[in-house]
């Protein structure tokens, strides 16, 4: 069924070593700023019920981080004893009447013997466990005064995300490995798709070859696939992937996958009949000059915002060129980024990528904190599009140029000798989507 993935994809890496999270429970304590502080990581809320039906459950990517739990209900509670740092897991106790619908538990003895913790304690005592670690009490009247529950909930939460946060930031070569992995997958997922592909088959019939081929392999979507064709290429989060595929239409994908929770993000745009048209092309080279540019600044030490600020230099010296936009240079680009050119390049150019599609980090420290800086191990993604939907009444759209959305976004992994593209085994070029679209 996938048989030409198979092949083409190497060994599926190891998933991160008890080693590894151990230093980085070891990383993450050594960053609390005293002893007597207690760090208290839950889970995302246990999985949702509709009907009788168990919608799938997704591990919190800090816990997961810090202890490699995948299961519903943990929660990592961090504190000082006896002179070390000690990470303490509270795990769902077995109970057979239970498991028998919804699935086997490792239990307090099971997670102790395989998960990478100092103890493990049933969370029926959880109440009591941290009653007896919190030395630190806040005594508070909440629900009274939103602006004060607010700020005691960011407080708290804040800083432990703060902390891990620039851990998370920088992978390791491990994660590097399992992102590379992740890459690949979905960069033969997109050209699985690119083959398959002919007008009349229906957009979700292109989500299922793709989401099909990441569960083949063990894998499954990292955020819901977009798939659409057309007009529906100019809506950003355009998800129902319910039209058929028309001929003369493009199609932009927005697919990737995780790999033992590490993901991959990747867009590419093309031709439905496999033949770019002379306005499509003109604008697909546009997107893919300036997505070069944004690669291009990925450099160690640029700032965060150097690759938005490439893409929209290309981006609206283009629009004036194809005559798009009729202004100058400074009022296509404006003088916040914030000119013409933002009517058809309306998001960011790209986000971190890990644990999270949108991964932690952002571009500054902190909400208020200086703008980062590009550092090696840092994984980004560098996407921009242009759109032009038939559809919209809030701007003079030339007929040429209707119903044409294009982005084309890759994976980007920052070293010391110039940026890594992850994704680079999904074909970007041309001629090489022409001779691969509909070859089957
Ligand atoms: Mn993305």
């Amino acid at each position: 069924m996938y048989e030409r993935v198979t092949a083409a994809l190497g060994e599926r890496p190891a998933p991160i070593s008890d080693a590894e999270m151990r230093q980085r429970q070891q990383d993450f304590c050594s960053k609390i700023e005293s002893e007597s502080h207690v760090a208290i990581i839950p889970n995302n809320p246990v999985a949702i019920r509709s009907g009788d039906t168990h919608h799938r459950h997704r591990f919190n990517s800090y816990l997961h981080y810090l202890t490699g739990w995948h299961g519903e209900g943990g929660v990592a509670v961090f504190y000082h004893d006896g002179g070390n740092w000690k990470c303490c897991l509270y795990v769902q106790p077995r109970d057979v009447k239970k498991e028998i619908w919804t699935g086997r538990r490792p239990g307090v003895e099971g997670a102790l013997a395989d998960w990478p913790v100092d103890e493990t304690v049933s969370r029926e005592n959880l109440e009591q466990g941290l009653e007896g670690k919190l030395n630190g009490w806040i005594h508070c009247l909440p629900c009274l005064d939103n602006e004060v529950d607010e700020l005691i909930q960011n407080m708290t939460r804040f800083h432990a995300g703060m902390l891990l946060d620039d851990m998370r930031v920088i992978k390791s070569e491990a994660e590097i490995e399992l992102m590379q992995y992740s890459a690949d997958l979905a960069a033969y997922a997109h050209i699985e798709a690119m083959r398959r592909c002919c007008p009349g088959r229906g957009e979700w019939q292109m989500q299922a070859i793709i989401e099909g081929c990441f569960l083949y392999h063990e894998s499954e979507w990292a955020s819901p696939s977009i798939v659409g064709s057309g007009d529906n290429a100019t809506i950003l989060h355009y998800n129902e992937n319910k039209d058929v595929m028309n001929d003369g239409d493009l199609v932009l994908i927005d697919a990737g996958c995780e790999i033992d929770g590490y993901a991959s993000d990747i867009t590419r745009t093309f031709p439905v009949n496999g033949k770019f048209t002379d306005a499509q092309r003109d604008i697909y080279e546009l997107v893919l000059k300036a997505q070069l540019a944004g690669i291009e600044a990925c450099q160690v030490g640029a700032p965060w915002s150097a690759m938005h600020q490439a893409t929209s230099e290309v981006l609206a010296e283009g629009l004036i060129q194809l005559g798009i936009l009729n202004c100058t240079l400074e009022e296509a680009l404006g003088e916040n980024l914030d000119g013409e050119y933002r009517q058809f390049f309306m998001h960011g150019t790209g986000h971190f990528l890990g644990l999270d599609v949108h991964d932690v980090g952002g571009g500054r420290q902190g909400d208020e904190g200086p703008e980062r800086e590009l550092a090696p191990g840092m994984v980004l993604t560098v996407e921009p599009g242009l759109y032009f939907g038939a559809w919209r009444d809030d701007v003079e759209i030339d007929p040429k140029w209707a119903g044409i959305g294009v982005r084309i976004e890759d994976n980007v992994l920052i070293t010391e000798d110039g940026p890594i593209v992850l994704t680079a085994k999904c074909p970007k070029q041309i001629t090489e989507i022409e001779a691969l679209v509909g070859s089957n």
